[in-house]
């Protein structure tokens, strides 16, 4: 069992969890800039995530506070990332996946010409990587829409807001093509439907009708982008590839009865309908129907099925933390895991945060979407959240993270041993960095933990974990001494 030669390893970062910097080299406000912090008395209680009434967005804006907004301040890697590039290279990265934010480029999203000193950051961290050779794998769009469009707009949910990401979107191509090979559109995209207003600006109170529906509006809009996009791409750079993302949920049934077979395959039906759309060119139609039938209409305009089905993503990437248990039980045990809320699996431990831990369930993805699609795949998320200790000789022992990859990382191996067409992997994330759903840094992922506490106590200093020294043995055999 073996990777091919070439296989890509790294680590992946999102600007809104890590930059920092937000209101530096004329960076314009954006959703993730609201995102709060609130410590509870039980940990386990989750903190609120954003205050997103109109009301308070344009209080939060005029509050300076970057104590109880964590996203504002990041891990500064904005300063920090020669330091940071140069540790991901020692561990022998040859891939590394960052977003640039919109709003460095286009502070307010509707600015006719982007902002220089955002494009010089992105140019110079471009450049430094290819400095130390780790290859640049980029998401035009991961939780950070213009707070300006949010307002303005209600985001993705209008129409206009896809020129204007064409713009953004060209400017990128334009000015980081030539070190940037490849591409991906929307992070974890069916994220839309789950929490509207961090992944299309979708400020509730001001929705007219359902939110269901202006979610499938806004997901229908990144849907057009993303293809309108990928064709410009292919215009400019012909050689480069672009990608879809996907958060895959790969969902059992809870018992064999036929109800809950049912009910799984009906999750199943929305789970794929977006990478249908986007890799494979059209909207299922039985996924339509069921949407129809909760009342939810798809806006599509002439042109949209052409534009869809003539330019689909080249490869699939997807983040991959647990899988779902689906019953039709009303009182089968619940599990709270992200965003969404699942029938717990007996089977399965689960992290503080109730993800539950599921090795094999990669390898199931991985064949699923593969053998739905048979187009490339690319994991460019999957990790371990948990708190790490700094014990007393400076060092941080984690042998549950490193447990934690071994155990995925032989279940891809399988995969690919089986036949998928894996690109690479990049693990989520290869430092510590505010989370997304918590934003606590208390939830750490990284090889490298970052010297800084829930309310950004302590110097930002940056420590090679036991974890750190496994995975650099890791890449350099190529996946053969775990
Ligand atoms: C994915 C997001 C990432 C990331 C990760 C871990 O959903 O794309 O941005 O943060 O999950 O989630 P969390 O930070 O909530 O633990």
């Amino acid at each position: 069992m073996a990777l091919p030669k070439g296989f890509r390893w790294g680590g992946a970062l999102a600007a809104n969890q890590v930059e920092g910097a937000w209101r530096e080299g004329g960076r314009g406000p954006a959703v993730s800039d609201v995102a709060t912090y609130k410590p509870k008395a039980d940990p386990k209680e989750y903190a609120l995530h954003h205050v997103n009434t109109v009301a308070s967005i344009t209080a939060a804006l005029e509050d300076d506070d970057t104590v109880y907004y964590p996203k504002r301040r990041g891990i500064d890697f904005y300063h920090r990332y020669p330091e940071d590039l140069a540790l991901f290279a020692e561990m022998g990265f040859t891939t590394l996946r960052v977003s640039i934010a919109w709003t460095r480029l286009y502070p307010t999203g509707e600015e006719l010409e982007p902002n220089e000193e955002g494009v010089a950051y992105y140019l110079a961290l471009f450049e430094e990587m290819q400095r130390v050779g780790i290859e640049p794998l980029v998401t035009l769009s991961h939780y950070d829409p213009p707070i300006a469009l949010a307002l303005k707009h209600n985001g993705w949910v209008e129409r206009r807001t896809i020129e204007l990401f064409e713009r953004f979107s060209r400017t990128c191509f334009e000015r980081f093509g030539h070190l940037v090979k490849m591409w991906l559109t929307f992070n974890e995209i069916d994220g839309m439907i789950r929490h509207p207003f961090t992944s299309g600006g979708i400020i509730e109170e001001t929705v007219e009708g359902s939110v269901l529906q202006a979610s499938y509006t806004a997901l229908h809009h990144q849907f057009v982008a993303s293809a309108s996009v990928t064709r410009m791409l292919k215009e400019l750079w012909p050689e480069a590839q672009i990608g879809c993302m996907l958060t895959m949920l790969t969902t059992y049934p809870n018992t064999c009865h036929p109800d809950d077979v049912a009910a799984t395959q009906a999750k199943e039906r929305l789970l794929y309908l977006c990478t249908d759309v986007q890799a494979a060119g059209a909207y299922p139609s039985l996924a339509l129907n069921a949407l129809g039938r909760m009342g939810v209409e798809i806006p599509f305009v002439e042109g949209d099925v052409e534009l869809l089905r003539e330019h689909p993503v080249d490869f699939i990437s997807f983040s991959y933390y647990m899988t779902m248990t689906e019953s039709v039980n009303p009182d089968a045990e619940r599990t709270p895991g992200n965003t969404v809320l699942g029938v717990k699996n007996p089977f399965l431990e689960s992290s503080e945060w109730g993800w539950q831990i599921d090795p094999v369930g990669l390898r199931i993805s991985l064949i699923d979407l593969y053998d739905r699609y048979n187009k490339p795949l690319f994991i460019v998320e999957n990790g371990l959240g948990m708190r790490d200790e700094l014990t007393d000789d400076g060092k941080v022992h984690d042998p549950y993270r490193i447990d934690y990859f071994r155990r995925h990382f032989e279940q891809m191996i399988q995969a690919v041993d089986e036949g998928v067409d894996l690109m690479g992997y990049v693990s989520w994330a290869p430092i510590d960095l505010i989370s997304a759903s918590s934003s606590q840094i208390s939830k750490r992922y990284g090889f490298i933990y970052v010297d800084q506490d829930d309310l950004g106590n302590g110097s930002g200093d940056r420590l090679r974990k036991d974890s750190f020294f496994w995975y650099q043995k890791v890449i350099a055999s190529n996946g053969t001494d775990l």
